[in-house]
C-alpha cells in the first residue's frame, strides 16, 4: 500500500557530510522525497517527538543530542513506506545494524545513530503534523 513517512537525518550525520550518501540510499530503494527542509528541532519540539520515551534514563541525553546540530527533514512516499524505510535503516544500534542499513554503515552508537524513521503509520501521521504542519490534509 502506498504510504507517507518520515525520515530525520540526526544531527552526527549532517555534521560528517553524510547528507547525500542517506538520501541517495533512500531513493535506491524506491522511496520518493516529497519534501525535505533543514531545521534546528527545539527542545520543546523535541519532547513531543520523543514523548513515548518519558521516563527512560537516555531520553535526557537524545534530545541534547538532537539539539545540538541542523537536522534534515525528510518527507517520503511510496510502497510500505514505513516498514521500507526501517528496513533500509536498520537496527536502532549500530553495533546491530547490517552493512549495508544506514545505520550499520553510517552510524556511531546510541543516541547517535545516524537517522530517525516513523516506526508505524499512526507514529508518521503524528511526526509529520509535528514536523510538517504545512502538509496537513484539510
Ligand atoms: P528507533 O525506533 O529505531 O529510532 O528506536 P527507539 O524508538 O527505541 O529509540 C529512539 C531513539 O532513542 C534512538 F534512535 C536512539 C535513542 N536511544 C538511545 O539513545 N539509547 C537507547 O538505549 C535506546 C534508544
Amino acid at each position: 500500500m502506498k504510504e507517507t513517512t518520515l525520515g530525520i537525518i540526526k544531527p552526527d550525520a549532517v555534521e560528517k557530510k553524510l547528507i547525500g550518501k542517506i538520501v541517495s540510499k533512500i531513493e535506491n530503494c524506491s522511496l520518493t522525497i516529497t519534501d525535505i527542509k533543514m531545521v534546528y528541532l527545539s527542545t520543546n519540539t523535541l519532547d513531543e517527538l520523543y514523548k513515548e520515551h518519558i521516563g527512560k534514563t537516555f531520553l535526557p541525553g537524545l534530545i541534547e543530542f538532537m539539539s545540538s546540530g541542523p537536522v534534515v527533514l525528510l518527507l517520503l512516499e511510496g510502497e510500505d513506506a514505513v516498514k521500507n524505510l526501517r528496513s533500509i535503516c536498520g537496527d536502532t544500534n549500530p553495533e546491530k545494524a547490517l552493512p549495508g542499513t544506514i545505520r550499520g554503515d553510517f552510524g556511531e552508537g546510541l543516541p547517535k545513530n545516524a537517522i530517525h524513521a516513523s516506526d508505524s503509520q499512526d507514529s508518521a501521521k503524528r511526526e509529520i503534523h509535528l514536523l510538517f504542519p504545512e502538509h496537513q490534509i484539510i
